[in-house]
């Protein structure tokens, strides 16, 4: 009994952090500015700020000046391989149609990898649990996720692939669905064109 005891105090200790060692909490932030608003009538920018906390991942976005009344997808893009994704700047646009489409962000940002909807450890890009937008064209965005979840999805869908978020950006995408835009404005799939077009986009960074 006594040596069991021994042995439950001795596996407390090697588990408790180390004197003077941080706690595992690691943040993250990015600053978002717009993409299209010359075609859009507004100036989208905002914020996100992440914290790897435990086993959470604990996100908050804020957005002003997106058009309003409207659901806005919004992900975290980058490359399977590891690369550095960037931005992408207005001047990208390859089939000069005057738009930056989703396409076009590939050749900096990468694809299309973890959603801020409802469930972001699910991966699943096509949902309507992406935030709407309030009248007045802004949203927040808070969500807590399991991190193990998440990097095991993650694996699962880029094998080998883990978060990186420093080496990610985020973009928010959509416009009305009464917007007109060109057939040249490409898409993902069989999403509609408004829904994807990116409207602002922010490099992650650690902080
Ligand atoms: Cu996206």
């Amino acid at each position: 009994m006594r040596s069991k005891l021994l042995l439950l105090a001795a596996l407390a200790a090697s588990v408790a952090p180390l004197p003077g060692r941080a706690a595992e909490t690691e943040t993250y932030h990015a600053i978002l500015t717009d993409l299209n608003a010359g075609k859009i009538g507004s100036k989208p920018m905002g914020q996100a700020s992440f914290k790897i906390n435990g086993n959470n991942l604990e996100v908050h976005i804020t957005m002003s000046g997106v058009p309003a009344d409207i659901e806005h997808w919004e992900h975290f893009h980058g490359f399977p391989d590891g690369r550095n994704a960037t931005c992408v700047k207005q001047d990208m646009d390859a089939n000069k149609d005057g738009y930056i489409d989703l396409g076009e962000t590939e050749k900096p940002s990468g694809t299309t990898m973890v959603p801020f909807n409802d469930k972001p450890e699910d991966m699943i890009i096509p949902t309507n649990t992406y935030p709407q937008a309030s009248a007045k064209g802004d949203f927040e965005y808070t969500k807590i996720v399991p991190l193990e979840q998440l990097s095991k999805t993650f694996g699962r869908t880029y094998p080998g692939g883990t978060i990186d978020l420093d080496k990610r950006v985020i973009y928010v995408h959509g416009v009305p669905s009464n917007s007109n835009l060109p057939s040249s404005v490409g898409s993902l799939g069989t999403v509609p064109s408004h829904v994807t077009i990116p409207i602002a986009c922010g490099k992650i960074e650690k902080n």
